[in-house]
């Protein structure tokens, strides 16, 4: 192999001291060169926006279907069923991706725009009343948990479940670490509750959740798929958009001069939120694994070896944007790499973008100025870079 003509970098990307903050690591990962060598795990690193880029869109030569964590299908037998979205590839991924797209797409996201908007009213009302709150728990938990499982048409009980089985999903894309291990024993019973959700009977006759369920009445997908493409909703759709609110309110707490513009033109909600996904990348990493040898930057990536794509790092990569580090609402953040790119490029982001909107608008409306009133302290997650605890300081307008 060429690995010794590569540069190595030893420095563990799961590790705790990488975890709290990424930036050094990436600096180094990006400055290294558009590949490198990561010797703890023996995989190919992608860190510069352009090659991130590359190797999301070039889904033929860089396969999702062995996995998009570390664990390679080809030779490991993955913990749950693959999703059929995320670990699947062409032509197997495209009629889920295709039935998903329309039942969380823009036209079906219309008819709940009125009730999330008025749902974040009501809940921002509640939670303001108090000049200091931890905003992590009391509104990036809880204005997803509040909307989303009743859209996807979940019954009452157990929800409770759909934050540690993000939660624990999210880990196990990473190695099998400390993280992944205080998880696992609560793991089964997480896997069971939420399988037994995707059942047709359990869901409401509304909701996302039987709109998967009337695809396979047409003819769409199959009966056998799909309760593993509402899966994919209850995989995907809580702690992602927990860690994104998480990151735009990160984002507006620590630059109040952003508070105001957004409080002027309540209209960048939505930029603001995709400014924020590019900002801290609450997804930091996802895998993929060469099928067949393919080049990228003068190095060859033999069949069935894994890279490991570090999107956090490409949406700072200074190559690409100017003064990347800067929460700034002027800047188009679109291109991106937050939501992936190409194909599997996130089918929720509409749902996000609407959550975050409805959020957004309902603070801005009340909330004069927003810092930071302790020290905020970061959740450790093998894939997500999110807050435990968010403590802030509102005034009212
Ligand atoms: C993007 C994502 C994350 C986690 C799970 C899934 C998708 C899924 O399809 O199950």
């Amino acid at each position: 192999m060429n690995t010794q003509a590569l540069p190595s970098i030893d420095t563990d990307p799961f590790g705790h001291e990488a975890l709290e903050d990424p930036a050094e690591l990436h600096a180094a990962l990006r400055d290294a060169g558009p590949v490198a060598y990561l010797s703890r795990y023996d995989v190919f690193a992608l860190a510069r926006y352009e090659e991130v880029h590359a190797a999301l869109t070039g889904w033929q030569d860089f396969q999702s279907a062995a996995g998009v964590g570390l664990s390679n299908f080809r030779h490991e037998k993955p913990w749950r069923p693959p999703s059929l979205l995320l670990e699947a590839d062409p032509p197997r991924h495209d009629a889920p991706r295709a039935v998903l797209s329309k039942v969380v797409g823009p036209r079906a996201l219309r008819r709940l725009r009125e009730s999330w908007l008025a749902a974040a009213e009501e809940l921002v009302d509640r939670v303001v009343a108090e000049p200091e709150f931890d905003a992590l728990p009391r509104l990036a938990e809880a204005f997803p948990l509040r909307i989303f499982p009743d859209a996807v048409g979940l019954g009452p009980d157990g929800r409770e479940n759909l934050l540690p089985y993000g939660e624990f999903l999210f880990n196990s894309f990473g190695p099998p670490n400390d993280l992944v291990e205080k998880g696992r024993p609560d793991a089964g019973r997480l896997a069971a509750w939420v399988n037994e959700q995707c059942a047709r009977d359990r869901l409401a006759p509304d909701g996302f959740g039987a709109q998967i369920w009337a695809a396979a009445d047409r003819g769409d997908i199959t009966h056998e798929q799909a309760p593993l493409v509402v899966r994919s909703l209850l995989s995907a759709g809580v702690d992602t958009t927990v860690h994104g609110l998480g990151a735009v309110l990160y984002a507006f707490a620590t630059h109040p001069d952003q508070w105001e513009r957004l409080r002027a033109e309540p209209g960048l909600a939505r930029v603001a939120f995709d400014e924020a996904v590019r900002w801290q990348s609450p997804v930091q990493t996802f895998f993929r694994t060469a099928l067949g040898d393919h080049e990228i930057g003068g190095t060859t990536i033999p069949d069935g070896r894994k890279i490991l794509m570090f999107l956090g790092a490409a949406n700072r990569d200074p190559r690409r944007w100017d003064d990347p580090d800067a929460f700034d609402l002027s800047r188009d953040p679109s291109g991106h790499v937050g939501f992936g790119m190409g194909l599997h490029q996130c089918v929720g982001q509409h749902v996000a973008r609407l959550e975050a909107e409805a959020l957004l608008t309902a603070l801005a409306r009340r909330v004069e100025r927003i810092e930071i009133a302790g020290t905020p302290r970061r959740h450790h997650n093998n894939t997500l870079r999110a807050w435990e605890s968010l403590p802030v300081r509102v005034a009212l307008a």
